[in-house]
């Protein structure tokens, strides 16, 4: 017998009678009951905030709420009784002002958290707002939190009649141009008023019929499948089908990628369903398809897989030994290897050397921790074709990596990528697409995926950790003679974008220095731990990490100021990178001049506020990242005229929050200037590759460069059609009437700029742009307890031309937040444990500084019509390595295996004194 309680609400002001299940959520009643979707679900567990709402005037999680304690009348605000895009509260107002929704996800809980606060106390000051976020656990992984706090300062003023809602709003300068301005991103209304459909947002607009999926899934780390045996599933209620690898029509594996032809696997490794063996602990094993998602879940649990546990390598150093077996039979588990070959022989130059640091470095396996888990659907459009919506950052490219193993020819696939609440790269690797794919194509019906968290942190990729062995000698003027290395990438189970990944070490171990010698060599490791997907800044936080310590290193050795001594190695003009070409502009020292007073400032802080109990330091690192793909990078965008004058602009320029759709507006208006039209004339086409081009994956930060550049294309291609002898332009009706076609693709390639790696030196010239940054971090570190607080962070940056200040802010301010957390919390190594947002150490509020500054640089780029670089990943290349080098300086505890955590710093306070 099944129980409901009639209950009366008040919702957004209206009373509402509903008939709930009293163990349900109010965050589930509020979503598929009365249909209002602004109120997210993230973490399912209290710990996000997404689901807040205001009840009572109280802010509560109403995920964590069952109904049976919604009080009878309750009075319910959800982020649709704040505002409507066409009436904005001053909060979303602010919210959008300040780009305080990236990817948007967070912030509906974010503002009606606000509104409880901003309801009791109309004048916080910034420390009573982020204390109030903390309290209630409101969690952003994009911004960094300080926009987030700026906009609620801005809201308060204007809710307090000091200002006006004007003042809040965006102004198009007198010139009308939107590029370089601070416009809101096109989404950014849609975020903050909660009607930003998400991917579980659509789910619960899909027909009637749409079956729902529930995975079975490896409960351990390394086995042989003996059997599956779905009988008992098959014969519950509600189920149609239950999938093993046995109805995969295809080769069942999802192709990799392989890029080196040298590389000792093929890429074919990751089955879609397993076949033979588990490699890694949540591997899909069966595919329940039901009427229901309760029905799919119970039938799962029926489906009987029997095993034999093979011995589990957890990470590379196990992996890599002599004795280990194959993981994937047939091939070697080092399956990648490259060295680096620059200039002379370094041991002579190393023997002679005045200072010299040896040692090992470790970077930690990064979970992404996105607030939205991944979710997905999939089903037959009217052409027959299977199309798959996703979170889908790389849509041709996960096209190309699934359509052999699902066994459908690749035209028959569409690929679609639905509003992402985050993806920091993990998106770069398929997830749940090819499942998707393959239950459609076994049921002929539409189907419904979503993971939980849970599910996300433990079965999405992660950040693949680096074991670096670095020696780094300088002569005794301080200057670098010679560089030699050896690193070990523990890939986890599957290959896919592994090799890529060790030529970014290659390319990064001791980058924006001049080192004329260098000896390296990296490898790539299978192991039986979560697979390495692209993570921001994909190879660059784990080189950095060893280099940068390293330099602090052998600064300290040589007596010399950690800034001086970077200073006096640093490229300048005709100096080349690791991989012995030249840099595309030489800004680094102007940067380090830019902020060598705000680090000698914060020395004389740190030494005149350090206690003994807490003590203060500063700590510098620089970063640098790769703009596009290797080698030869491709990227094409259409634009068209159409009736009513306006101009669609047709990309696959994926988002993941961090603001593809202002990009493609900003360089699409730019580069229409001379139509004089306005930017609501320009209509955004995204994401879909039934309709709009092959932009490229939205990955190496290279869409602003790449994508925008292929966008001016098209735009000048149609200006050139449009343009009369007189120097006017035609409208549509007049080029229809000239029979002048109205639709223009553009493209832009790299291929003939740059050189291809050369296997035996790994020297080539790959990128057509590079982004620098430059950090300066100050912590204190509690000597009693060893934890360390971050309490300033300074990022000096050169990306080139800025495309839009605000996005451009709320990428390095959130890559800071995220270094921070690399530094001293994040992790995904006890498959056990590290299971929910808080136990993998997910920065809050309170482990952010508010006081977080950005110096720009903006030194044109040639390759670039727009003059930009990329941004997305240069504000996490090494801003960890700052914090690190800043624990140093406060209580001389050089930490070499990442994160910092406390019994870290204690332990080696402990070793410190004891010497
Ligand atoms: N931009 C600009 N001026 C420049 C360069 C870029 O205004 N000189 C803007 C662009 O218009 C774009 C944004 O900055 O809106 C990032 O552009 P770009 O650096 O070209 O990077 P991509 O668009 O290719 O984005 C990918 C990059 C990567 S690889 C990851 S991972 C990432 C990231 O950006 N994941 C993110 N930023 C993220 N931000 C959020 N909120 N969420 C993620 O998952
Ligand atoms: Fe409710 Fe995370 S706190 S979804
Ligand atoms: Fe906060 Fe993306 S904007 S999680």
């Amino acid at each position: 017998m099944k129980i409901l309680y009639r209950k009366e609400l008040i919702v957004n002001g209206k009373n509402v009678f509903v008939m709930v299940d009293p163990e349900d959520t109010l965050a589930q009643v509020l979503r598929t009951q009365l249909h209002l979707l602004g109120t997210k679900i993230g973490c399912n567990a209290g710990q996000c905030g997404v689901c807040s709402v205001l009840l009572d005037g109280k802010v509560v999680r109403s995920c964590s709420l069952k109904m049976k304690r919604v009080p009878e009348e309750a009075n319910i605000v959800t982020i649709e009784g704040i505002g409507t895009p066409d009436h904005l509260h001053p909060l979303q107002l602010a919210f959008m002002k300040h780009g305080a929704a990236q990817c948007g996800f967070c912030s509906p809980g974010f503002i009606v958290s606000a509104k409880g606060l901003l309801d009791q106390n109309a004048s916080p000051t910034r420390a009573e707002v982020r204390d109030w976020f903390q309290k209630h656990r409101n969690a952003c992984r994009c911004t960094g939190y300080r926009p987030i706090v700026d906009a609620v300062m801005d809201a308060a003023q204007v809710l307090r009649g000091e200002r006006s809602e004007e003042d809040l709003k965006f102004k198009l300068p007198p010139d009308g141009k939107i590029f370089g301005t601070d416009m809101p991103r096109p989404s950014a209304a849609a975020k903050v008023t909660g009607t930003c459909d998400y991917g579980a947002d659509l789910g619960q607009k899909l027909p009637e019929g749409t079956l729902h999926l529930a995975l079975v899934q490896a409960q351990v780390s390394h086995a042989k499948i003996l059997s599956i045996d779905t009988s008992a599933a098959e014969m519950m209620p509600g189920v149609e089908a239950v999938l093993t690898y046995k109805d995969v029509k295809g080769s069942n594996r999802i192709n990799g990628l392989v890029v080196y032809p040298w590389n000792q696997c093929n890429g074919f490794d990751r089955p879609i369903l397993c076949d033979e063996k588990i490699y890694q602990f949540g591997d899909a094993l069966a595919i329940v398809c039901a009427d229901t998602i309760e029905h799919a879940r119970a039938a799962a649990d029926k489906v009987k897989v029997e095993v034999e546990e093979l011995p589990a390598y957890m990470d590379a150093l196990e992996a890599a030994a002599e004795d280990a077996m194959e993981i994937h039979p047939g091939t070697p588990n080092v399956f990648f290897e490259q060295p680096t070959v620059k200039g002379g022989e370094t041991k002579p130059l190393l023997e002679k050397a005045a200072y010299v640091v040896s040692a090992q470095y470790y970077l930690q396996r990064q979970p992404h921790l996105v607030l939205e888990p991944d979710v997905g659907f999939a089903y037959y459009d009217a052409e027959e074709r299977l199309t798959i919506h996703s979170k889908s950052v790389a849509l041709y490219c996960h096209a190309d990596m699934i359509f052999e193993g699902l066994g459908i020819e690749r035209e028959k696939l569409r690929l679609i990528q639905n509003n992402a609440g985050g993806t920091f790269g993990y998106k770069l690797s398929p997830t749940l697409e090819a499942i998707l794919g393959v239950a459609v194509m076994s049921t002929g019906k539409p189907v419904y995926l979503e993971y939980n968290m849970y599910q996300q942190i433990t079965y999405t990729g992660k950040r693949s950790p680096f074991f670096v062995d670095l020696t780094m000698g300088a002569d005794k003027d301080g200057k670098l003679l010679a560089m030699e290395y050896d690193f070990i990438v523990d890939h986890g189970a599957y290959s896919e974008f592994g090799d890529l990944l060790c030529t970014k070490g290659n390319q990064l171990i001791g980058a924006g220095y001049k080192i004329d010698h260098i000896r390296g060599r990296g490898r790539v490791t299978f192991t039986n731990h979560a697979f390495g997907s692209a993570f921001r800044a994909y190879g660059s936080p784990q080189s950095f990490f060893a280099s940068e310590s390293c330099m602090d290193e052998l600064a300290y050795q040589a007596g010399l100021d950690p800034f001086e001594f970077r200073y006096r190695n640093l490229y300048r003009e005709g100096d080349t990178t690791p991989t012995g070409c030249r840099s595309d502009v030489y800004t680094l020292p102007q940067l380090f001049d830019a902020l060598r007073p705000v680090y000698y400032e914060a020395k004389e802080r740190a030494e005149q506020e350090s206690t003994p109990d807490i003590k203060r330091g500063v700590g510098i690192s620089l970063g640098i990242y790769v703009v596009g793909n290797d080698s030869a990078d491709v990227a094409e965008a259409a634009v068209e005229l159409l009736s009513d004058g306006k101009i669609a602009v047709y990309h696959t320029w994926e988002d993941h929050g961090q603001g593809s759709d202002m990009g493609a507006l900003a360089s699409a208006h730019e580069a229409l200037f001379p139509l004089n039209i306005k930017p609501e004339q320009i209509k955004l086409v995204m994401n879909d590759t039934a309709c709009c081009p092959d932009s490229g994956m939205a990955a190496g930060s290279r869409s602003q460069v790449m994508v925008g550049n292929a966008i001016a294309d098209a735009c000048q291609k149609l200006i050139d059609a449009m343009k009369k002898e007189d120097g006017t332009y035609r409208t549509y009706g007049e080029m229809v009437a000239e029979e002048i076609p109205a639709k223009y693709t553009g493209n832009f390639a790299t291929g003939h700029l740059c050189t291809i790696l050369d296997p035996k030196t790994g020297q080539f010239n790959p990128y057509v742009a590079y982004m620098y940054g430059v950090f300066v971090s100050e912590v204190e570190v509690d000597i009693k307890t060893g934890k360390t607080k971050v309490l300033k962070m300074t990022a000096g940056i050169d990306i080139g031309k800025i495309a839009n200040k605000t996005v451009v802010d709320g990428q390095v301010l959130g890559g800071l937040a995220q270094g921070i957390g690399l530094a001293l919390s994040e992790d995904f190594e006890d498959i056990h444990r590290h299971t929910t947002l808080i136990r993998c150490g997910l920065p809050f509020i309170e482990d952010v500084p508010d006081e977080l500054n950005i110096y720009y640089l903006e030194t044109p780029r040639e390759h670039s019509v727009f003059g930009c670089s990329g941004v997305g990943e240069a504000p996490l290349t090494s801003p960890h390595a700052s914090i690190i080098n800043a624990i140093y300086h406060a209580c001389g505890v050089r930490i070499r295996y990442l994160p910092a955590l406390p019994e870290k710093i204690l332990a080696g306070l402990k070793d410190n004194h004891q010497e």
